[in-house]
């Protein structure tokens, strides 16, 4: 491969400045990293044609097809929008804190944030006066599976920052789980096990550490290691860590149930940007999932903070755990095909896709065949390419980050033109505003992928919108993919900055509740504790309790039926840690009501026969109003009561 060639010269390449620079200048590794960092743009809006694709629009009323489920970045969050309208239906607190749901504040959510925290981490928190981490950096947002399809259970994410992963109920939309991650750092690419059911999350910690990280040493790589992590998705535990040579980015499973992938731009084990890119090559990971199972059973590891680690590393090749398949540098998206077959790895640095056939890949473990031998093309689609996306009829859609576009290209074709026929294996290009990342098609990363909508969610969003100051909003392009040339349908401004999204038809989210069952296991912790101070939750009663053992604990037991608190007023000693345990009687759809207790900083959500509760101390003599701040009937506003802190006796 001549440089030209290697870091590619499309149409966009030559006649995009920015992209240009690039291409022209040859050498582009230096410049392709830059650009990569600083985001130059391509296209201008103007030179958008006019849409003529297939109408996102939707009538008051009318329901979206789709749920999109939508990672947040740095906001830490996830999110549900409705495909095609691409309008934002829910925000689901989940790594940050919700002022609006209580998320991070309420007692049943602060032991979900708390219950798996590693004893270093809350030491750390506590030496810094705070109780749980305030950020979350969720990159990626994936369903639970049945035999290769959204089975509507879970949804599961990833907290880069705080190398953390989550879960979703379906059920009810909110965080059950929360799992820190032991050993590894830094949670990048996620993914569950596809067949038969996703027993296991994948999680590709990033950034390499010493394996005992004590601070005895920083300059001495060769302590340095990566680990990528299997945690069994009933109990939300780790299940098992292995050692790889080299860091993991984003990862993928197939359809059989065999094997997981993961890509991984440092191979060299650099420190420095400039190390990670020296080496021509990188590589992908393969994890033999039955091989390591063995290795477990045969007791062939060693136990860290709980967890049993393997060494799948290059130099124990013999052990059968891993194989590692050579790909040109940096490569970044790791995307399994729904034909079963085709795992894409996206070049980033090299304007290729590699494609590597995973029925090939019995022969690398069992047959001694070179791990190259499973590489079957390797097309040039177009500069800066990230992630795939398919459409379950053989073709595959790829971002390309300094094009600024999306490349549909055949994935057979490919393989044909990698073979010697003369065929071209491009489809047609769309160009994006700006600078794509991730991209999803509807039940594109199920065997029923249905090649309806694309969406590519873009980084940048310049002259696109209104300007709102020097942050802007990103841009989460709707296309529609149902004929060969693609046509960007929607703009969809959206807050920092969702990374990722999945495309889930919407019957397949048959078991979505409108109302909790009182029994939810949510609050089970809050239920105990009313039965021990002698309340029956279900045979509701308005009281107030001191705890008997510590007289400075109050609970404040109380029902919310709209527009009335139960109790009018209470009054509690300055000084005392009060609990205010609230059950929402209200049975009907959509009626949700608050509690915020004034100049407390202290609110919360209760839905439809929900039970929360939350602790604050009394602190200041003195009358406050508690009220209800989701709007609940006419008489909302009035729905307040007074607590009422009595002066310490002098
Ligand atoms: S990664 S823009 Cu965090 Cu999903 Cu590729
Ligand atoms: Cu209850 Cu507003
Ligand atoms: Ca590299």
């Amino acid at each position: 491969m001549t440089d030209e060639t290697k870091h590619g010269i499309s149409r966009r390449g030559l006649l995009g400045a920015t992209a240009g620079g690039v291409a022209i200048g040859g050498m582009g590794l230096g410049g392709a990293t830059a650009l990569l960092a600083g985001g130059g743009v391509a296209t201008p809006a103007a030179a958008q044609g006019a849409s003529e694709g297939a109408s996102w629009e939707l009538k008051p009323g009318d329901l979206d097809e789709y749920y999109g489920f939508w990672s947040s970045g740095q906001t830490g969050e996830m999110r549900i929008l409705g495909v095609p309208s691409m309008r934002e239906l829910m925000r689901v607190p989940v790594f940050n804190r919700c002022s609006a749901t209580g998320w991070g504040q309420t007692n049943e959510s602060l032991k979900i944030m708390t219950e798996t925290m590693l004893p270093d981490t809350k030491a750390y928190l506590e030496a810094n006066g705070k109780k749980v981490h305030d950020n979350g950096d969720l990159h990626h947002v994936h369903m639970s599976y049945t035999d290769g399809t959204y089975d509507g259970q879970y949804l599961f994410m990833q907290d880069k920052a705080n190398t953390r992963v989550a879960r979703v109920r379906c059920d009810v939309m909110k965080c059950d789980k929360i799992l820190e991650i032991p050993n590894a750092k830094a949670m990048h690419g996620m993914r569950p096990q596809k067949v038969p059911s996703s027993r296991y999350l994948f999680c590709n910690g990033e950034d390499e550490t010493p394996l005992v990280n004590d601070g005895s040493t920083m300059d001495d790589p060769s302590t340095y290691v990566n680990l990528f992590t299997a945690v069994d998705t009933e109990t939300m535990t780790v299940a098992w860590q292995i050692i790889v040579s080299g860091n993991l980015d984003n990862t993928d499973a197939d359809y059989e149930g065999k094997y997981a992938f993961s890509t991984s731009y440092n191979s060299e084990m650099g420190m420095t940007q400039a190390d990670m890119t020296s080496a021509e090559l990188d590589h992908v990971v393969v994890f033999n999932l039955a091989n390591i199972e063995a290795g477990i059973a045969a007791g062939d590891f060693q136990e860290l903070n709980g967890v049993k680690i393997l060494d799948g590393r290059k130099e124990n090749a013999a052990k059968r755990y891993t194989t590692y398949i050579p790909v040109p540098n940096n490569p970044h998206g790791c995307n399994m095909a729904p034909d079963k077959k085709h795992l894409c790895i996206a070049g980033k640095l090299s304007p290729t896709v590699t494609i590597i056939d995973v029925t090939k890949l019995d022969a690398v473990f069992n047959d001694g065949a070179a791990p190259e031998s499973v590489i079957v093309a390797q097309p040039e689609v177009g500069l800066g390419p990230l992630h795939t996306a398919f459409d379950g009829a053989g073709n595959a859609f790829t971002s390309l980050f300094l094009d600024s576009q999306v490349v549909k290209w055949n994935i057979e074709r490919a393989i044909a033109a990698h073979n010697g026929e003369a065929v071209d294996p491009i489809i047609s290009k769309v160009d994006v505003q700006y600078q794509p990342g991730h991209l999803k098609t509807t039940m594109g990363e199920t065997l029923e992928a249905d090649g309806k909508w694309l969406v590519c969610l873009s980084k940048f969003s310049k002259d696109r919108f209104l300007n709102v100051g020097p942050l802007k909003p990103e841009n989460d392009q709707l296309i529609d993919i149902s004929k060969d040339e693609m046509v960007v349908v929607h703009d969809g401004p959206n807050f920092a900055e969702p990374h990722d999204a999945i495309g889930v038809h919407a019957s397949k989210m048959a078991n979505i509740k409108s109302v909790w069952d009182r029994q939810d296991p949510m609050w089970a912790d809050t239920r105990a504790q009313a039965e021990a101070d002698g309340i029956d939750l279900d045979d509701w009663q308005d009281t107030v309790i001191r705890d008997k053992d510590d007289p400075t604990k109050v609970r404040v037991y109380m029902s919310s039926q709209a527009p009335t608190f139960a109790l009018d007023s209470f009054e509690v000693d300055e000084g005392d840690e009060v609990t205010v345990i609230i059950t929402n009687l209200d049975d009907i759809d959509d009626l949700t009501h608050g509690f915020t207790m004034g100049n407390h900083g202290v609110a919360m959500e209760i839905g439809p026969q929900a039970t929360s509760s939350v602790t604050f101390v009394a602190a200041r003599p003195g009358v406050y109003w508690y009220y209800c701040q989701w709007f609940c009937h006419a008489l909302h506003m009035e729905m307040r009561g007074r607590m009422f802190v009595r002066p310490k006796a002098a």
